[in-house]
């Protein structure tokens, strides 16, 4: 097969920061004090050493920020958009040099972080380069909130930056950034492309760290906005510390997110719709289709056509270009999976399995026989497994689908146009695909329903959450979280 990718463009900017980094505020690396490891989960191997961030550490982030918010604002659009245009070229300039540091990080495989992660990224800072053109007239008397507080997660380090950054910069905002303890790394090279790209000191800042360091942020009282990515343990602890401060917020939550087949659908395209769907970045994805529902006459043919392409598909070294999945990011998410489908096998479901090697790797899974009562049927795994259950009629079908605390995301095959556009108005969840699944788009709204978050990240709806004075974003129903 072919070679791994070549990785010496990161060890080389790894040496130069002599394996330590420190936050990036006010244009500049901070000396590290505190630090912990980030490592290579298809090795185990220490990467680098990072900041801690201490309460003081996110004060001063936010200092800067608030210093450079005026004069951020003050920039009319077009100035905004040329920065934001630079952004996006010098972030294409270095795409191979992130997608692999994004792959060493956080284990992803280089296919996906050279074909999927990068492009988005890059894509999502030429789009808002045209909001910030746009705003005046797009949003007549609108302003920037001031200053963002942003929490990311480990699964799509870059582009969770990318989602948050953008559309906060284009709308005169500045940003204090926290990226995930597991992947500070893309975070921490993309200052330093902001910085090489002339972005002025205090627009952006980088404050790594763990939860803690994030909810130092949080709590700060010279953060306007607050906008988190990740588990709806921490969602719901965020939301209850901002409530009454004033503070805007948008969370984006987990998900148990619905693939309903129809006996009509085209299954071979189907079977690569669920492919990229849940064995897509190992499932480590908010919006991943974790719960096959197929109607009871293809039942059986779909799940023979899935548990062959499960063997074909190859888990390994994510560095080598022909490699489907790679490690799970830590071996703390790799044990919460194993203890999950642990507990699905003991209430008498049947798993089948690829192969895996050994180390922090997870092999794609299919599960049926399974109650929807089960974890597996209800717990977010967040690792590459997904269920099939059977349906009558479409009417259970749509029952089983919104079975759930969650609504991020659906997908519905079929032929039928009519069915699917019924079916799709009826599944409680933010995004719903037809005969595809997890495609994004900088121009295409993305959010929750219910224990999946409120507001929205892309397009027009993604514009508004970053500004004052418009309409709260998405349409989705606000969760009592
Ligand atoms: O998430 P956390 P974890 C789900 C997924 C996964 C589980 C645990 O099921 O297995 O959550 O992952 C920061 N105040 N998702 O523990 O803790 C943290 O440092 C402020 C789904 O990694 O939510 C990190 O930057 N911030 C999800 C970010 O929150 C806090 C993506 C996310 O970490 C904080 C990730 C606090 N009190 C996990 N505590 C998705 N839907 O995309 C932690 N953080």
């Amino acid at each position: 097969g072919p070679a791994p990718e070549d990785s010496s463009v990161v060890t080389d900017w790894i040496r130069r920061h002599e394996a330590r980094f420190g936050h990036f505020i006010d244009g500049h690396f901070t000396d590290p004090a505190q630090t912990f490891t980030t490592t290579n989960p298809a090795t185990g191997e220490a990467v680098a050493q990072i900041a801690s961030g201490s309460a003081a550490d996110v004060d001063a982030a936010v200092s800067a920020a608030r210093a450079a918010q005026p004069g951020w604002a003050a920039l009319d659009g077009h100035a905004r958009a040329r920065h934001l245009y630079a952004l996006a070229r010098h972030l294409q300039q270095h795409a191979r040099f992130l997608a692999v540091l994004e792959t060493i990080d956080n284990g992803k495989t280089i296919r996906e972080s050279r074909d999927i992660d990068l492009p988005l990224v890059i894509r999502h800072f030429y789009h808002h380069a045209g909001w910030a053109e746009l705003l005046a007239d797009e949003f007549p008397g609108a302003r920037p909130h001031g200053v963002c507080g942003q929490i990311i997660p480990w699964n799509f380090p870059l582009l969770m930056l990318a989602w948050k950054v953008a559309p906060a910069l284009a709308a005169g905002n500045t940003v204090v950034l926290k990226p995930a303890e597991y992947t500070p790394l893309t975070a921490l090279a993309f200052a330093e492309i902001a910085r090489e790209a002339g972005l002025p000191p205090g627009v952006l800042n980088i404050v790594t760290g763990d939860g803690e360091t994030g909810a130092a942020l949080v709590r700060h009282p010279d953060v306007d906005k607050i906008a988190f990515t990740g588990s709806t343990e921490v969602g719901r602890l965020i939301r209850q510390e901002t409530a009454g401060s004033g503070k805007a917020l948008t969370l984006e939550l987990g998900g148990k997110s619905p693939l309903i087949v129809f006996a009509d659908a085209d299954l071979d395209a189907a079977v690569e719709g669920i492919v990229d769907s849940i064995w897509f970045n190992q499932g480590q994805v908010c919006c991943a289709g974790s719960r096959i529902l197929v109607a009871e006459p293809v039942a059986e043919r779909l799940e023979k056509l899935l548990r062959n392409r499960l063997t074909t598909l190859v888990t390994g070294d994510p560095l080598d270009k022909s490699t489907d999945l790679g490690p799970i990011v830590d071996p703390v998410q790799l044990a919460r999976i194993r203890e999950l489908v642990a507990k699905g096998v003991d209430g008498g479901a049947t798993l089948y399995q690829g192969s895996a090697p050994d180390g922090c790797y997870y092999p794609p899974t299919l599960v049926t026989g399974v109650e929807p009562a089960s974890v597996l049927c209800t717990e977010e795994i967040f690792g590459p497994v997904v269920t099939l259950t059977p349906f009558r009629t479409p009417e259970d079908a749509v029952a089983l689908a919104n079975n759930t605390r969650y609504g991020l995301a659906a997908s519905v095959w079929t032929e039928n146009v009519n069915l699917a556009l019924d079916i799709a108005s009826q599944v409680r969840a933010g995004v719903v695909w037809i005969n595809t699944a997890n495609v994004f788009d900088a121009g295409a709204p993305f959010g929750g329903w219910r224990e999946s978050g409120f507001g929205r990240e892309g397009g027009r709806a993604g514009m508004s959450a970053y500004l004052a004075g418009t309409q709260p974003a998405g349409k989705g129903r606000e969760a009592p979280l």
